[in-house]
């Protein structure tokens, strides 16, 4: 079923006529959109053979665009020897018939696009249901409309429409057999996603999570490659990344996070698909901080960033703060455009992943974060009890260290959350006479510790007396 999904959609190698229309108010340029679709198109595989763009007020309902336009598109069509007409709009069943009928070559619009991409680059198991799924919603109760049309044109026997036509067996296939594979396929998605949610649940716990999220290409997988071992695909290709990738992000001072690279959203994102991928999503979702990347030398930067909110706040992922990272600096040709960032976001990193430059802060950042408002102690624990003494040794920067009858006191910087690290492995350790697990409260306000309300840390310095 998945393999005849698949061909369905089939993009790769088609000649292709892209297609985009400026409705009034539109917020991205026409000339941008048909350079995204241009990269959707190659992405899937497509050789673009033909422009065709339009401004008008509203679509006319049966074919999208006005009846000359669509002459037009007919002949820029046959000039080229296109194969396939790729919408930058979302159309109807029924657009699309009337549009295959009209210029006998196959049209799709921009979600059945990204969904051929999605299912063209899916590799993990997880990645390839999501996909199927996303596509028998959104798909098959078009690709019905058509057979419809087709079976009347040709006799029953549609040919000679290329990838889209059914052939004779799928024709056979019955929704109710549909909607049984979509159920069989929801089940196992919902297997893995309680499985990644208990899996999120304790990484949690045990680390400080963090996630990059951002527009297609934005160099996610890049920052990814350069902060940690590395191993995520990087290319310059939209939607390179289809799955979640989680590493050790070793910080400089022996400290250490969890940095997961995902999914990139993209504006528009079809429906379906954002709601298949939760469960990929979900373990950036429920990271700690999010690294917002956004590549700032693209033209459609902000559009592009806003979009990314929009997503973020589809998804529900609004608890945790959330730091903005401005990628690709070295392709900046003047600093302005990062000047007018900066001044909208004061906090921003500018970075590249290309040449380490901005990485160093980045971790500095992230390492604020990670280990919460920072206060200077003296920390008193059994000189034997090792797991302390070794976190404190490798973790924090201890100044100085006395021993006394079987115990040891060390002067160092603790964080909030270190200090909670600290008690999940050893309850042992005292501020003075006092245990440190009964001073949490009165050592760090609450509201730094939680991980849902933590804001920026304020950079508390206070020293025992
Ligand atoms: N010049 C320059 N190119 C970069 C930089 N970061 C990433 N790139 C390039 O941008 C392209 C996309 O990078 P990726 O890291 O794959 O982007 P991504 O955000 O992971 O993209 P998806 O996985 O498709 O969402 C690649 O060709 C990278 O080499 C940078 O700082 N400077
Ligand atoms: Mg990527």
């Amino acid at each position: 079923m998945s393999q005849m999904q698949r061909e369905q959609l089939k993009v790769a190698q088609e000649k292709a006529v892209l297609v985009a229309v400026q409705f009034p108010r539109a917020v991205i340029d026409l000339e941008d959109r048909l350079e995204e679709l241009q990269a959707l198109a190659r992405t899937a595989g497509a050789e673009v053979v033909g422009l065709l763009s339009q401004k008008r007020g509203k679509p006319v309902g049966r074919t999208f665009l006005g009846k000359g336009k669509v002459e037009e598109l007919g002949h820029l069509a046959e000039m080229t020897k296109a194969t396939l007409v790729i919408f930058d709009h979302d159309l109807t069943p029924a657009q699309i018939r009337n549009l295959e009928g009209v210029l006998s070559i196959k049209v799709i619009d921009r979600s059945e696009l990204i969904l051929d991409i999605f299912a063209r680059r899916a590799t993990t198991h997880a990645a390839k249901l999501q996909v199927e799924i996303a596509q028998l919603e959104y798909t098959y109760p078009r690709l019905r409309a058509m057979w419809d049309h087709l079976g009347q044109v040709t006799g029953g026997a549609p040919v000679g429409i290329g990838t889209r036509g059914p052939g004779e067996q799928q024709l056979e296939i019955d929704r109710r057999l549909v909607q049984k594979r979509l159920s069989k396929l929801q089940k196992e998605l919902d297997g893995i996603h309680a499985r990644k949610e208990r899996e999120v649940l304790r990484r949690n716990e045990d680390h400080y999570t963090v996630g990059l999220v951002g527009y297609t290409n934005a160099g996610k997988s890049s920052i990814f490659n350069a902060l940690t071992t590395g191993g995520a695909f990087a290319h310059d290709k939209l939607f390179a990344t289809l799955s979640t990738r989680v590493e050790r992000w070793q910080l400089s001072d022996g400290n250490n996070v969890l940095l997961s690279d995902t999914v990139g959203f993209i504006r528009d994102l079809p429906h379906h698909l954002v709601a298949s991928f939760r469960s990929t999503l979900e373990e950036t979702v429920r990271c700690q901080l999010l690294l917002v990347v956004v590549d700032v030398a693209d033209t459609t930067a902000h559009e592009q960033f806003e979009a990314v909110l929009q997503t973020l706040d589809d998804i529900g992922a609004t608890k945790q703060p959330r730091q903005l990272v401005l990628n690709k600096i070295d392709r900046l040709g003047h600093a302005d455009e990062m000047l007018l960032w900066l001044r909208e976001h004061p906090d921003a990193i500018p970075v590249s992943a290309e040449n380490g430059e901005g990485l160093d802060r980045l971790a500095e950042i992230v390492r604020t974060h990670s280990i919460g408002s920072e206060l200077d102690l003296e920390l008193t624990m059994a000189s034997s009890d090792s797991k302390a003494v070794m976190f404190l040794e490798r973790r924090t920067p201890v100044q100085d260290r006395r021993y006394g009858d079987g115990t040891v006191t060390m002067r160092t910087t603790l964080g909030a959350r270190q200090a909670q690290q600290l008690l999940s492995l050893s309850q042992g350790v005292r501020v003075g006479e006092m245990p440190l697990s009964e001073l949490m409260d009165t050592l760090w306000p609450a509201v730094a510790i939680s991980t849902d309300t933590c804001r920026i840390p304020v950079a508390v310095r206070w020293t025992a007396p």
